[in-house]
């Protein structure tokens, strides 16, 4: 696929006055560490202040209906500030992502080039953590993400757009896997024959979510499904989740993908790329603390999610995997990466922390059982 390549400064001009700010242009730069749309920071004067917006292209190639996502979105983010409105919030602009309307009054702009662009308030005096910081963080992110699940849970009439159809179905990804070894078309199967391996010997396991949501032991819900620990945004302050982030995926789902993706980012020991996987393994410390706050936060749990909460974290951490393992395989199309071999990387960080998930799945389900007991 066609790579979308940085935008330049008069480019990053003349698409921010598409969108209703006023003031003067004053730079933009590429911003934050996500794999999929491109990000930047646009500064802007008004009236002698500097403020600050968030400008991004979305990546039509993954998103390939981006007037869906942006519908999904604006219903989304009204929703929730209008939740928080009514509980007597005063700084809704920072807890939930604020789209700004072309002047158009579209939630997105499309440019000559056939891009797609949308504009964000800047929230400030908050951050996002490529690895986690603290156990206190930990319970901090698994609350946020619950608290997040419960604003959008009643948002769904009409259902909303499904952005990325089978997104976690860990079957079908497998599949694709699948067809990705058999063509080889780059000759790459060789460099990963151990990792290939690893995940076929699990196989038998890629269904047990699927088929338990299919005999209705597992309802769907209004889900995020890319909760990875950079997608909550931490209050400089006070450390709380105060924003959920990242919004392209929100549509129904498990709560169980929600919770397993923070425990694949938020217990790493490592960066999610890291090459010396000795470092690489999953804390027991920071999963306790996500899964206390998460149930805290999730009073809504069914029986049999409670059943699968610490496999979901396993489940999860295999699909990213089997995912950066087949982006791999066909050339790096998916996922932005800094360097060859990136995604064999990427790989190899989450099929270890699979592994050392396997290895404490007695203590991740004694965990759990003890943080449902504490509510
Ligand atoms: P991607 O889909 O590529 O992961 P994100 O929407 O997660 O893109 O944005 C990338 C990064 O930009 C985030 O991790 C966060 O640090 C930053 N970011 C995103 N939205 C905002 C915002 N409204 N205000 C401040 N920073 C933001
Ligand atoms: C991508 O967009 P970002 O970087 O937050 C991906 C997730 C993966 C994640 C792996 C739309 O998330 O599904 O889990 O990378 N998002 C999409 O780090 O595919
Ligand atoms: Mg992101």
């Amino acid at each position: 696929m066609a790579e979308l390549g940085k935008a330049t400064q008069a480019e990053l001009k003349a698409i921010s006055a598409a969108f209703q700010i006023y003031g003067d242009y004053a730079g933009g730069r590429p911003y934050g560490s996500g794999h999929i749309n491109d990000t930047y920071q646009i500064d802007y004067s008004v009236g002698g202040a500097k403020v600050h917006y968030l400008l991004q292209r979305i990546n039509h190639h993954v998103f390939t209906q981006p007037q869906n996502v942006q519908q999904n979105i604006l219903r989304v983010t009204r929703h929730i500030a209008e939740k928080l409105r009514a509980q007597g919030v005063e700084d809704i602009s920072r807890r939930t992502l604020t789209l700004i309307l072309t002047r158009e009054g579209e939630p997105v702009y499309h440019d000559e080039a056939g891009n797609w662009w949308r504009m964000y308030v800047f929230v400030e005096g908050a951050k996002t953590y490529d690895q986690i910081q603290s156990v206190h963080q930990a319970e901090l992110v698994g609350e946020a993400f619950a608290d997040f699940q419960n604003m959008v849970a009643d948002l769904t009439d009409p259902r909303l757009h499904e952005t990325i159809p089978h997104f976690h179905n860990t079957v079908k990804r497998y599949e694709t896997l699948q067809a990705a070894i058999q063509k080889d078309a780059l000759n790459r199967a060789k460099d990963v024959k151990a990792e290939i391996a690893f995940v076929e010997a699990r196989a038998d396991s890629f269904s047990r979510l699927l088929d338990r949501s299919a005999r209705g032991e597992i309802p769907e819900r209004v889900t995020h499904n890319d909760t990875k620990l950079n997608n909550v945004m931490l209050d400089d302050a006070t450390g709380r989740g105060i924003c959920v982030i990242d919004l392209d995926t929100v549509m129904p789902g498990l709560a169980l993908y929600d919770f397993g993706d923070m425990c694949r980012t938020a217990t790493a020991n490592a960066a999610e790329d890291e090459q010396d996987l000795a470092k690489v393994y999953s804390r027991m410390d920071m999963f306790e603390a996500i899964a206390k706050g998460y149930c805290r936060g999730a009073k809504f749990l069914t029986p049999g999610e409670k059943e699968e909460l610490a496999f979901s974290a396993r489940l999860i951490t295999m699909t990213i995997g089997i995912r950066f393992l087949t982006d791999y395989l066909v050339g790096d199309t998916y996922f932005h990466i800094k360097r060859p071999g990136h995604n064999v990387d990427r790989t190899r960080t989450q099929l270890k922390m699979v592994r050392s998930m396997e290895e404490q799945a007695d203590k991740m389900e004694a965990i759990i059982q003890a943080a449902l007991a504490a509510e």
